[in-house]
């Protein structure tokens, strides 16, 4: 419990100084980690967009659904995340963001770029979507960062196969 708090500190005191954010509170690096996967802008270039496939996460209080979406590498995605709840909600999986190649983030406010995300934030009736490949196999923690959220339940499972 301790840890969370201090993270949710650490990820605010980061968007604070990265100071680019997409609408509300969205956290995206500046500057994309070597972790992060390299070279997306050309895998992403080389996705069929035109066969895009559609998936949904509907965010409520205290879930996630589906909690644990797939994906395939190297397809095209476009991922909707769409808040039916009352409270604010974030999609925040590390593993999941360091292993795909994103083209954009959408949402009302506007769209940004080749964006190398570490949370997505959804506030009541907001909806977001996410066009990315994926690149890297694996199964990836989902979760709500918000304080206890994810104690209350709010948490999945991403996996890339
Ligand atoms: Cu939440």
């Amino acid at each position: 419990m301790r840890d969370k708090a201090h993270r949710i500190v650490v990820i605010a005191l980061l968007g604070a100084l990265a100071g680019c954010a997409t609408g509300t509170g969205d956290i995206v690096r500046d500057q994309p980690g070597p972790d992060y996967v390299q070279d997306a802008a050309g895998l992403v270039a080389a996705a069929d967009w035109s066969k895009t496939r559609d998936v949904t996460v509907v965010l409520s209080e205290y879930k996630f659904a589906p909690a644990d979406p797939i994906f395939q590498v190297r397809r095209a995605y476009r991922l909707i995340l769409r808040n039916t709840g009352k409270n604010t909600h974030t999609f925040v999986s590390d593993g999941f963001f360091k292993a795909i190649a994103v083209q954009k983030l959408v949402s009302a406010s506007g769209t940004i770029a080749n964006p190398a995300l570490e949370s997505i934030e959804l506030a009541p009736g907001a909806e977001k979507q996410l066009y990315f490949v994926p690149v890297k196999r694996g199964t990836f923690a989902l979760e709500c960062s918000v304080f206890l959220h994810d104690t209350y339940g709010m948490e999945g499972r991403i996996t890339i196969l």
